[in-house]
């Protein structure tokens, strides 16, 4: 019989060789005449199947809420700086998306590991956090620069409300609640911040959907898909305000000497 050539490239989500293209083998034209949405899109293409409509509203959410957060925020500052400074819109959008990580946008995955690993454990808040402390490493999602407990984030309660309605089982959301709680008793700006509430709330989709195995809620916890949410919304934002500098003809940023500290 014929013998296949070994392949340099394996893929499993996407398909252009037939008359249109698949995703995760369902066609063009079945996102389109059934009317998918972009939580449909990233079901098919990140976790390679159809998810019930609440998960994919959820996704979506979660992309609508996450696409910006004003100028001031890391990833904004850093795009309108390269932006005012001749750059091109995806040398802008990147210089933002570069300062994505575990203290800005990118402790989703890291809140949603650690969470599950302390409710699965069946650790108090108390034991959780005061551990974590012992360990020397911030709780992730825990924390925000602006956010406090008497001035809290209004997306984190969307997306609290949204999942305590929709999801069969919101565990490890309010598992999360509970570590809040405690941490807040130590201080006021450690708050549950939007991180926290997407680890928590994706970690009870994936477990309460039945779309998915223990093994591959494992693996997905573990390779980290959900610091791509932020990516994704982030970049609609930062795509924003590289358009918004251009706009407005913004001239090359120069830091003012009165904000530094000179010293030696
Ligand atoms: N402390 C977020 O810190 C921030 C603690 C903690 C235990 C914690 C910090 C943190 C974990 C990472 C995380 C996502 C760096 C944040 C986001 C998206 C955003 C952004 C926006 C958007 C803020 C003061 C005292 C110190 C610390 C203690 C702080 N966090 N202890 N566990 N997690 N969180 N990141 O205000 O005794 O004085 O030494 O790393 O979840 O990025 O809008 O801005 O949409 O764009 O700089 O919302 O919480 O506070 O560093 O001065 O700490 O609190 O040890 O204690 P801050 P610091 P002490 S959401």
């Amino acid at each position: 019989g014929k013998v296949r050539a070994p392949t340099h490239i394996i893929s499993t989500i996407s398909d252009d060789r037939g008359e249109e293209p698949c995703y995760a083998g369902v066609p063009m034209s079945s996102i389109v005449e059934k009317g998918y949405g972009v939580g449909d899109v990233i079901s098919l293409l990140w976790f390679k199947r159809s998810l019930p409509r609440y998960c994919t509203h959820f996704i979506e959410i979660c992309i609508m809420l996450c696409a910006d957060h004003g100028p001031c925020v890391s990833g904004a500052h850093n795009t309108i700086v390269t932006a005012r400074a001749g750059k091109d819109l995806v040398s802008s959008l990147v210089s933002g998306l570069l300062t994505i990580g575990p203290r800005f946008g990118g402790a989703i995955d890291d809140a949603a590991r650690y969470f599950k690993d302390a409710y699965d454990r069946g650790l108090t808040p108390y034991e959780f956090v005061e551990g974590m402390k012992k360990k020397g490493i911030r709780v992730p999602g825990i924390g925000h620069r602006i956010k406090r407990g008497d001035n809290r984030d209004k997306r984190v309660e969307l997306l609290q409300r949204f999942a305590r309605t929709h999801f069969p089982s919101v565990k490890y959301m309010e598992y999360a609640v509970q570590v809040e709680t405690y941490t807040l008793s130590k201080a006021s700006n450690l708050v549950l911040n939007v991180d926290g509430a997407i680890g928590s709330l994706f970690l009870d989709l994936l477990a309460g959907s039945g779309m998915f195995t223990k093994q591959e809620i494992d693996e997905i916890v573990e390779i980290g898909y959900l610091n791509g949410l932020f990516v994704l919304a982030r970049s609609i934002g930062l795509i924003g305000h590289t358009f918004d500098q251009k706009r407005l003809k913004q001239p090359l940023y120069r830091h003012p000497w009165e904000d530094v500290l000179y010293t030696k």
